[in-house]
């Protein structure tokens, strides 16, 4: 068999297609069909056309990777998902000489030796397959990158999958346990919710920062009313951006309804951005360790104010776009602590993933075989709620 095509996921939230291609010619009709040699790990290339014109960019990733039992060797291009662009692509491929995949794609096979083995790697697969599954949800090419390393052999799929020979060192766990933190946020993204009184400029603020006119901005005092949510991702870290009523006194029923549910979201959210103006007191002081203090409307005011409140916390304007992209770092610090997307090593990104290895920790401090979790893991006995 020479090459063969198939699309292993359809369009998911942010359109994109996860296209399989395999067989004994399969790094040479990659090589072909991409503006990069076929990679040995994994690349960023464009697909294109007979002609050498783009069709589409991609991620294009390579397994097995050294060390890893796969039936064989396999490129998986993760493109954008219009229907067009992936038949433009399959076409292409036929063109270079690809047959069309039957049947189901299996990603790996067992190539076990024992039953505690078999289960290391039965884990790394279902890590594999958990991290695929959300690869046409992703709301970013980096969380799209993030999820194809963590499903390789460089990833945290491939990282279970060693450990069929040897259990982990307790320090690599806890390293492991330690990223966990920033593998969730790329995978449930952080709630931010906006806040302050009435016309603080919050739903000009939100719409600035998705980059779309989402929420209706007025003049009137107590415009917004329901939550209005969007995605946002700033550089490429995503999270869930929330507008609301204003705070003011108020006895009008929808409003009051607004306030109460603007309230909820402030409870559970991850980060608040407080619109207060120069010498306004905050709102959220028992909230404190999660507020990011934001002056907004800064256009309006004169020198002396703009000095003052520099000093004290964000200015921005919502309405020039003064300060939107200091505050998108500031937000990106306060979540994440500035830490770069981990695109280059093993990371954890389900909360199933942290009580596992929580339950992989006890077991090395305590001398124990892990291969017990690693089964509790496959049956999902795994409790959550402990
Ligand atoms: N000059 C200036 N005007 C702004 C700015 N932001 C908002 N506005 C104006 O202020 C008014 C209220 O803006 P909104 O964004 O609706 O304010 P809000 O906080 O969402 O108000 P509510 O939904 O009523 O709570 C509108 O007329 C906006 O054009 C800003 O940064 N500079
Ligand atoms: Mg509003």
């Amino acid at each position: 068999m020479r090459a063969r095509v198939g699309v292993a996921t359809g369009p998911g939230t942010s359109a994109l297609h996860a296209i399989v291609i395999s067989g004994e010619e399969a790094a040479s009709l990659v090589t072909a069909l991409l503006s990069k040699p076929a990679p040995s790990g994994s690349c960023y290339a464009n697909i294109l056309s007979s002609e050498g014109e783009t069709i589409d960019d991609c991620i294009c990733l390579r397994w097995p990777v050294a060390g890893e039992v796969s039936a064989e060797e396999m490129f998986l291009l993760s493109t954008h998902g219009s229907p067009l662009i992936q038949q433009q692509v399959l076409e292409r491929c036929t063109e270079l000489g690809a047959n069309e995949w039957r049947g189901p794609i299996q990603l790996f096979t067992n190539g076990s030796t024992s039953d505690s083995q078999a289960v290391a790697e039965a884990v790394s697969s279902r890590v594999r397959l958990e991290a695929l599954d959300r690869l046409p949800h992703a709301a970013s090419a980096e969380i799209c990158e993030f999820l194809l390393v963590q499903a390789s052999g460089f990833g945290f799929a491939g990282e279970i999958g060693r450990w069929r020979d040897h259990s982990p060192e307790i320090s690599r766990v806890e390293r492991l346990l330690e990223l966990s933190s920033l593998g969730l946020r790329l995978v449930e993204p952080p709630r931010v919710v906006l806040t302050g009184v009435t016309n603080a400029g919050k739903s000009t603020l939100f719409n600035a920062l998705i980059g779309e006119d989402r929420s209706i901005v007025t003049a009137v005092e107590g415009t917004t009313r329901d939550l209005v949510t969007a995605h946002a991702q700033f550089s490429g870290w995503p999270c869930t951006l929330v507008d609301g009523a204003g705070i003011r006194s108020t006895s009008d029923e929808v409003e009051v309804e607004g306030l109460r549910r603007l309230q909820q979201e402030l409870d559970r959210a991850d980060l608040i951005l407080e619109l207060l103006s120069p010498g306004q007191s905050s709102l959220q002081e028992g909230r404190r360790d999660r507020t990011l203090t934001v002056f907004s409307r800064c256009d309006e005011w004169g020198g002396d104010t703009r000095a003052q409140a520099t000093l004290d916390g964000i200015c921005v304007s919502g309405l020039t776009g003064e300060g939107v992209a200091d505050l998108e770092n500031a937000i990106i610090q306060e979540l994440h602590g500035g830490r770069e997307i981990p695109l280059d090593e093993p990371c954890p990104f389900l909360s199933s993933h942290v009580i596992f290895l929580q339950e992989i920790l006890q077991a090395l401090r305590s001398g124990n075989d892990i291969e017990q979790c690693l089964n509790r893991f496959m049956e999902g006995a795994v409790d959550c709620h402990r």
